[in-house]
C-alpha cells in the first residue's frame, strides 16, 4: 500500500479526458513526475498521489472509498451507480462540481433510411449498448419494452452486422454515426466530466487541500469565462 497521508487522485490513464485532466491538475499547481509505465504518480509539491486507470474503474474506486478523489465522465458515473443499485448494493459519493470538458451526448441512433416517428418505434427493439443501465433507466420511464445486448466496442457496426435493430451510444459530432449510415433519433443523456469524493469523510488535512484544490479549480473556471 502507499502513504495513505497523501490524498489520492484517481484519473483516466489514456483517453479522451486525459489531457483536460493532466492540464487541470497543472493549472491548479499540482507538479507532477508523470512516468507513462507507472500505474501511480507522485506530486513533488503536494501530498497528493494520481492514480492512472481504466476510466470504468474509477466510480467503483471512489464508491469502495479505495481513493479520495476522482475524475470521471458522468455517463461513467451513472452507468456503474445503476448498475450497483440493480445488484442491490448501496452507493454512496460526493459529486464536487461539473467541468466544462469531456461533453457528450447519450443517444439512440437507427439506421439512416429508416423512418421515425418517436420514442414508441423502439417497442421491442433490440439495441446494442455499453450503457445497458442507463438505456434501461431512459426506456422504462418512457414505458418502451426493449431489449439491450452489451457491446463494449464497435457498437455503431451492429445494425450493419445484423445484431441490432438501434444503437445507444456516446456522440460527440456525429461523425461516428455518419459514417456509419446511422441517424440520431433520442439522446437520452447528456454528459460531462465531474470531480467526485468519496463519501466517508477525510482526514481534516485532506479535506483541507480538497478545499484548496476546489478553490483553485474554481479560480480556473471564472478566469475563463
Ligand atoms: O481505456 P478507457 O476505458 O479508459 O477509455 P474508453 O475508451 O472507455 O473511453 P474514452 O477515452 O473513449 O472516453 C472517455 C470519456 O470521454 C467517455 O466516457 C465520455 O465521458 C467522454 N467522451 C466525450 C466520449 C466522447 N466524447 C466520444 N465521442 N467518449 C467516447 N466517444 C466516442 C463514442 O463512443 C463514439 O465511438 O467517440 C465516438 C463518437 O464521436 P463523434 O465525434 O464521431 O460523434
Ligand atoms: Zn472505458
Amino acid at each position: 500500500m502507499s502513504d495513505n497521508k497523501r490524498l489520492r487522485i484517481a484519473m483516466q490513464k489514456k483517453g479522451r479526458l486525459t489531457k483536460e485532466c493532466s492540464e487541470l491538475l497543472k493549472q491548479c499547481g499540482v507538479k507532477i513526475n508523470w512516468n507513462e509505465q507507472r500505474l501511480i504518480a507522485y506530486a513533488e509539491n503536494m501530498p497528493i498521489e494520481i492514480l492512472r486507470v481504466r476510466d470504468d474503474d474509477i466510480p467503483g474506486l471512489i464508491f469502495d472509498g479505495v481513493v479520495d478523489l476522482g475524475i470521471i465522465g458522468e455517463n461513467v458515473l451513472e452507468e456503474e451507480e445503476l448498475g450497483r443499485l440493480a445488484a442491490g448494493e448501496a452507493v454512496a459519493y460526493k459529486k464536487l462540481r461539473q467541468f466544462d470538458f469531456g461533453g457528450c451526448r447519450l443517444s439512440l441512433a437507427i439506421d439512416r433510411d429508416r423512418a421515425y416517428r418517436n420514442v414508441q418505434d423502439f417497442t421491442n427493439a433490440t439495441i446494442a449498448t455499453s450503457y445497458p443501465n442507463l438505456l434501461k433507466r431512459y426506456m422504462k420511464e418512457q414505458d418502451v419494452p426493449c431489449k439491450s445486448i452489451l457491446l463494449n466496442g464497435s457498437v455503431e457496426v451492429a445494425p450493419s452486422a445484423g445484431l441490432a435493430d438501434a444503437i445507444c451510444d456516446l456522440v460527440s459530432s456525429g461523425a461516428t454515426l455518419e459514417a456509419n449510415g446511422l441517424r440520431e433519433v433520442e439522446v437520452i443523456y447528456q454528459s460531462k466530466a465531474c470531480l467526485i469524493q468519496r463519501a466517508e469523510p477525510l482526514d481534516a488535512d485532506k479535506q483541507a487541500l480538497v478545499d484548496k484544490l476546489l478553490t483553485r479549480i474554481q479560480g480556473i473556471s471564472q478566469a475563463r469565462e
